[in-house]
């Protein structure tokens, strides 16, 4: 009975099990457990029916191929802490990261969540482990948890509260092949004078590291350099459905990207400060590929939305950059650079490229678009990365004819 549970609740996930997609697997290792005989009876049936012994071979190492999973809750404790269930969670996240398997997934609890009391303490992401939030401490799928209902928040905020002064430099610090996701990332603040590496990403610091980051919001970070993400020496990080809000630094106060070139696509950029170059974005010897983003309300002295700089060539299509100010190049400032620029709204025009508009986008004020706006379906389809099936707030990414402009799609 048990074994029919599990398998009518993991539904299409047992199917990508199916496909090897490991990746897709959302299950706790109680209930891969479960389909071990299942998968067992489903070898036995393939050897017998005639397919080829490798068949067979193949789904009894599907049934070893499990994700394991590890648990942190923070209001977690009353029991021991080893991880292995919510029961039993951790009640610190830097335990889990230093006791997770490679492969293994590690599962967070709604909650705040801060470090220590040394500035140089960040979450230091593993390589091959993702790190999911919005859980509400009871799930057994993946599928389940709710991060805008479930707020997990990863703060660099120690010391006095509300006194950045007293903060950690990084909150997050980038791995190869790790996945942060779900998470509300703060207070970070990257300010050690005299130490490089420690003025670089408040919120985090990917250094030579491509860590995928989705459904994240980077918000009241601050640094010298990269408020709320610094990527540095060639590291190209995957950012997906994240909000970079109220960010500040001398340069790149959402994002600063130097020797590097993310993959950025369905994230806003809001609000965010650069005393000198680059408010929303500062790319210097850098070549993101900007897809569906929008920039409005940032500011700097040169590069209120963006600052290019040191032959940087981003691509950046189906963007909106919006409402951002500058002493020097409200939008868009380019030295030395260019960017290739395709079906985009920019305020105050000057940029050439195929679709790109200067008309009011039309945005409401939580960036979403307006039913009239000139962003509704006017995007290039074949721009939309591989993979991406939403807009950053979960609604279908192409609806009506084709892809808008912007971070959100208008549903129609
Ligand atoms: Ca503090
Ligand atoms: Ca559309």
């Amino acid at each position: 009975m048990s074994f029919l549970i599990c398998i009518h609740a993991q539904g299409k996930d047992f199917v990508s099990l199916l496909k090897g997609d490991s990746s897709m697997i959302s299950s706790n290792s109680t209930c891969i457990l479960r389909l071990f005989p299942v998968l067992c009876i489903l070898a036995l049936f393939v050897g017998c029916s005639g397919s080829s012994d490798d068949d067979g071979f193949l789904l009894l190492a599907m049934a070893e191929q499990t994700v394991s999973v590890v648990y942190v809750d923070r209001s977690q404790t009353t029991n021991p802490c080893d991880g292995e269930n919510w029961d039993t969670a951790y009640v610190s996240l830097q335990d889990a990261l230093i006791n997770a398997p490679a492969g293994s997934e590690i599962w967070v609890a709604q909650g705040r969540y801060t470090l220590g009391d040394t500035r140089e303490v960040s979450f230091t992401l593993k390589e091959g482990v993702g790190v999911y939030g919005g859980f509400i401490g009871d799930e057994n799928f993946r599928d389940e948890r709710d991060c805008e209902a479930n707020e997990t928040i990863l703060s660099g905020d120690i010391g006095t509260l509300d006194d950045k002064s007293d903060n950690c430099y990084h909150v997050v610090t980038g791995a190869d092949n790790a996945i942060l996701d779900g998470f509300i990332i703060t207070g970070g603040n990257a300010d050690r004078d005299g130490v490089n590496s420690d003025r670089y990403g408040g919120g985090m610091s990917n250094n030579n590291s491509s860590p995928t980051v989705t459904n994240c919001t980077f918000s009241d970070n601050s640094a010298d350099y990269g408020g709320g993400m610094f990527n540095s020496n060639s590291s190209s990080p995957i950012v997906t459905n994240c909000t970079f809000s109220g960010n500040s630094a001398d340069y790149g106060g959402g994002m600063r990207n130097t020797e590097s070139s993310p993959t950025v696509t369905n994230c806003t950029f809001s609000d965010n400060s650069a005393t000198y170059f680059g408010g929303g974005m500062r790319n210097t010897e850098s070549d993101p590929t900007v897809t569906n983003c929008t920039f409005s309300n940032n500011s700097a002295s040169t590069g209120g939305g963006m600052g290019n700089d040191n032959s940087s060539d981003p691509t950046v299509t189906n963007c909106i950059l919006w409402g951002n100010t500058a002493t020097l190049g409200n939008q868009i400032y380019n030295s030395s650079s260019s960017p290739t620029i395709t079906c985009s709204c920019i305020e105050g025009g000057g940029f050439a490229g195929e679709g790109v508009i200067n008309v009011d986008p039309l945005l409401n004020d939580d960036l979403t678009l307006k039913s009239n706006s000139p962003c509704i379906d006017t995007g290039d389809d074949v721009a939309v990365p591989d993979g991406i099936t939403e807009g950053l707030d979960g609604n279908p990414r192409i609806s009506g004819d084709h892809v808008d402009m912007g971070a959100y799609e208008y549903q129609q």
